[in-house]
């Protein structure tokens, strides 16, 4: 296999950590490369899916956990998203072998731009909005990383260009990925099991950033409180230029909110986009098609070619996606809400005042605050029905609004049913991960989908 830069893959022992979506994929690759490749996961050797087909392709499996003597002897560990690096193993490991994510091996072995999407919240709709605007135009794009398609899969067709959304773990253990176009949408809690503070968080997100030069961009969310601040703390972005968006102010140069018109203002240019027509709703999806208007301006995508893409997009599953309306009542699968931040946005876009949501929250707890919810669910949920392992801890946080548990799913959408009238919404606002009862978050967004389609 050939790779853009001339980087010798071929007769080096390397690990790779977490045989997953990422992991499976890159060990595959790496052998293709000619590379001696051992894979290590914590699950039993009977739970690795792909097993045969790693072997089969002379690919070492060491199952049921790390071996610190296998880290000890290699020229190189490459990780995947879900495997923390801040433990020991991995401290002693430094001190002799270099630790990189799929996402930087990849960096290094290619040599066409990497456009860069990260953020707490709306990363998958702006990066397919930017895939939708890229192609339209001609590009060849590759789009991939926490979309759910690891990075490597670029060398599978000849591509002109890369574009990547990135989470924070996969922004941890990058060194010299370099965007030529960065976004960076919004910061708000999340991953807290991950990270010791939020300001770690905030710092790995930053990261995005860090080896920019003066010719690239970076369009930034000045209208999110935490980038704000970051940004001035910061006292200056490095050396990449800045293309500055914000609902809420208007920047000489930038992209912003004026006379129902998102308005860019670029190269001494002015171009404009009136607010009506576009069929995604909520605040938070302006500020994601203001991101990619960013970047395609950025990359000089023709006026006509953006419009396109930026009316004709419906949005993507499992994020406010109405399943159906049921005697005047709606059913909103938002299954993508993981975090405080996407639940708290997602109810913002209800009127304060009416309780006209019937809220299903709940799921694994990512050691989040919930009291940040205390306002937006009192002013907008008349019951809020709770599941999963975190129901205990949304209950103990002192919401005004009647609140029931449920033990299922299923149960949870007959009770909302129960429960709703003419003119309310059911809304599956998790709020949280889902892996506590479900394999993923579309897992858990399928099943509220088939059970609302049973009513
Ligand atoms: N494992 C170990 N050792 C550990 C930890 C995990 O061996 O210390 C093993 C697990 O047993 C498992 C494997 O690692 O077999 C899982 O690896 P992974 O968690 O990195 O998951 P992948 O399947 O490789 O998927 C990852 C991303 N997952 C995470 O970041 C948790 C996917 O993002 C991404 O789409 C995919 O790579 C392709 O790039 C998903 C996600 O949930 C959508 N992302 C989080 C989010 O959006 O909030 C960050």
């Amino acid at each position: 296999m050939m790779a853009g830069k001339d980087i010798v893959l071929s007769g080096k022992k390397i690990v790779v950590v977490g045989l997953g979506l990422t992991g499976t994929y890159t060990s595959l690759f790496l052998s293709r490369c000619g590379a001696d490749v051992v894979a290590t996961d914590v699950k039993p050797a009977s739970m690795i899916e792909g097993r045969e087909e790693l072997e089969k392709a002379g690919i070492g499996i060491e199952a049921g956990g790390h071996r610190e003597e296998l880290f000890m002897g290699a020229d190189l560990v490459v990780v995947s998203p879900g495997v923390r690096t801040d433990t020991e193993l991995f401290k002693k490991t430094r001190e002799t072998t270099e630790v990189v994510s799929d996402v930087e091996l990849f960096s290094r072995l290619i040599d066409v731009p990497i456009i860069a999407v990260t953020g707490t919240n709306g990363k998958t709709t702006t990066t397919s909005l930017i895939e939708d605007m890229l192609t339209r135009s001609g590009i060849r794009l590759f789009a991939g990383g926490n979309i759910g398609v690891p990075a490597l899969r670029f060398f599978e067709a000849d591509h002109q260009m890369c574009l990547l959304e990135l989470s924070s773990f996969q922004l941890e253990n990058i060194s010299t990925l370099r965007p030529r176009v960065s976004a960076l949408l919004n910061i708000t809690e999340d991953h807290m099991d991950r990270y010791r503070s939020f300001r770690d968080y905030v710092e790995v997100k930053f990261r995005l950033l860090m080896n920019q030069k003066e010719e690239d961009h970076v369009v930034v969310n000045t209208g999110d409180r935490v980038i704000r601040e970051e940004l001035e703390r910061r006292g200056s972005m490095g050396h990449a230029l800045l293309l500055p968006f914000s609902t809420e102010e208007e920047p000489a140069e930038g992209i912003c909110l004026k006379d129902g018109n998102i308005v860019c203002r670029y190269g001494g240019r002015e171009r404009l986009y009136p607010v009506e027509g576009i069929r995604i709703e909520g605040v938070h999806n302006l500020e994601n098609i203001m991101a990619a208007i960013g970047v395609a301006v950025v990359l000089d995508i023709e006026d006509e070619v953006i419009k396109e893409s930026i009316y004709s997009f419906r949005g993507l599953p499992h994020r406010m996606e109405l399943v159906r309306e049921i005697e005047g009542v709606r059913y909103i699968n938002d299954s993508k809400s993981t975090n405080t931040g996407s639940l708290k946005r997602a109810l913002e876009g209800f009127s304060a005042g009416r309780r006209r949501v019937v809220l299903i929250a709940g799921g694994k707890d990512k050691g989040m605050d919930f009291s940040v919810l205390r306002d937006v669910v009192d002013s907008r949920v008349k019951l809020l029905i709770l599941i999963g392992e975190a129901g205990e801890k949304l209950e103990n946080t002192g919401f005004s609004v009647r609140t029931v548990r449920a033990t299922s799913l299923e149960q949870a959408v007959f009770m909302a049913r129960e429960n709703a009238e003419p003119g309310d919404t059911v809304l599956l606002g998790p709020g949280c991960a889902s892996f506590d009862m479900f394999r993923d978050f579309e897992h858990r967004g399928n099943c509220f989908r088939d059970i609302v389609r049973g009513l």
